[in-house]
């Protein structure tokens, strides 16, 4: 079946750019180990370095292994072709490298994954890139912060660890107004659950050690520009810097994705019952969720994603204190960062994946000490709810 005749993400996670492999019919897309490629002669390997003849090379530049899970997220989120890299970081890393020079300025999301801003901050600071954070969540913020120079608006939707949503479609109508490209980082939510290019976005990225490899097990990332010429401006500094993903990383990310919709639906639905279920419980004070009607964007969730992801944060009645023992007492979810895995994941973000962000600007960001952000995975929901009752039950 040709890629562009599959109709469900059920269908497309497990088929797009995964075809039986021509040598001898493997259904698993085969890991080519290789770190280079034999030509059959001395014209042949001209011909391929000057592009004359399409075949591969090297796999820094290029490994079939990886093309295939570029092309299947590609086809997920409706771009131009993917960019597979080593990590999220070297997504976002290349991405500021190749579009961004010493008179550009960045505006970003207040509330954004930790090291993004700490790498923003001091090593592209280093080469003379300014940065704005605010909340994006309000297009009128945005507008304050754009200067003749804007290059890049970088936004993350549902924000690290906040969960606070940005208005995608708004942003791309003001990004085009004033020729800034607008950059979304679709982590949290995963190809299933938001498209941001299909809503005017011109590059979206992700960390696919989340929800796209969803096993725990690998680091990696991607870039997904909508044009051609983004494409080739970002994987040309992605093949010099050499940020690349690795055959067998992408083999197994392969091999993650291919369950993506199902873990999406399954996670959800638990995460959905869980924060009721937090919301209702007399030790809770807050509970931040896009599925919840309490989430103050609630309505800008159910018009841009679809579905509300599976992750939320909250904070208790005692505070810090008490948030801190609750963490210390679950049993099945386990303590540690990262999300997006089929496990349930709990952390504290002001004390660990925050931590390097200083004080002042967690405060302006909204990450308060008494957060505690949850990914949701896919076990049994009632064997979560006890979790989650008995470990408040120690506070
Ligand atoms: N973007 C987002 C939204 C993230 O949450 C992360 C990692 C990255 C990019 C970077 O991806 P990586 O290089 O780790 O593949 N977020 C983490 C977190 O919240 N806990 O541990 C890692």
């Amino acid at each position: 079946m040709k890629d562009s005749k599959i109709k469900s993400p059920y269908t497309s996670v497990i088929h797009a750019g995964q075809h039986p492999d021509p040598a001898f019919g493997s259904v698993s897309v085969p890991i080519y180990q290789t770190s280079t490629f034999a030509f059959e002669n001395a014209e042949q390997g001209a011909a391929r370095f000057s592009g004359e003849e399409k075949g591969y090379i090297y796999t820094r530049i290029g490994n079939p292994t990886i093309k295939a899970l570029e092309d299947n997220i590609a086809f997920l989120e409706n771009g131009y072709a993917g960019i597979a890299t080593a990590s999220g970081m070297a997504a976002i890393t290349t991405v500021i490298t190749a579009l961004c020079d010493k008179k550009s300025h960045i505006i970003s999301t207040a509330s954004i994954y930790g090291a993004t801003r700490v790498v923003i901050d001091s090593v592209f600071s280093k080469f003379g890139i300014e940065t704005d954070y605010t909340d994006t969540s309000d297009i009128r913020n945005i507008e304050r912060c754009i200067k003749q120079n804007t290059k890049l608006l970088f936004i993350e939707t549902p924000a690290n660890p906040t969960m606070a949503l940005t208005d995608i479609e708004a942003c791309a109508k003001v990004a085009k107004e004033k020729n800034i490209i607008l950059v979304v980082d679709n982590t949290f939510a995963s190809p299933i659950i938001q498209n941001p290019l299909n809503l005017g976005a011109d590059i979206v990225l992700h960390s696919v050690t989340k929800f796209i490899n969803g096993h725990s097990d690998v680091v990696g990332g991607i870039i997904v520009p909508e044009s051609r010429d983004l494409f080739e401006q970002i994987q040309k500094v992605m093949t010099l810097i050499g940020g690349n993903m690795d055959p067998h990383q992408a083999w197994l990310v392969l091999r993650g994705v291919k369950t993506l919709a199902l873990r999406a639906e399954k996670s959800q639905d638990n995460a959905m019952k869980l924060a009721r279920f937090l919301e209702n419980h007399p030790k809770v004070k807050w509970v931040i969720y896009p599925g919840l009607e309490s989430h103050p964007q609630h309505a800008l969730a159910k018009k841009q994603m679809n579905g509300f992801g599976a992750i939320m944060c909250f904070g208790l009645k005692g505070g810090f204190e008490a948030g801190h023992q609750m963490i210390n007492s679950v049993k099945l979810c386990t303590l540690a960062v990262s999300l997006g895995g089929i496990e349930s994941l709990i952390q504290h973000p002001a004390s660990m994946t925050h931590a390097k962000v200083s004080k002042e600007d967690k405060e302006k960001a909204g990450i308060t000490d008494d957060l505690i952000r949850l990914s949701v995975g896919c076990e049994g929901y009632e064997d979560l709810e006890e979790d989650l009752a008995q470990a408040l039950d120690k506070v």
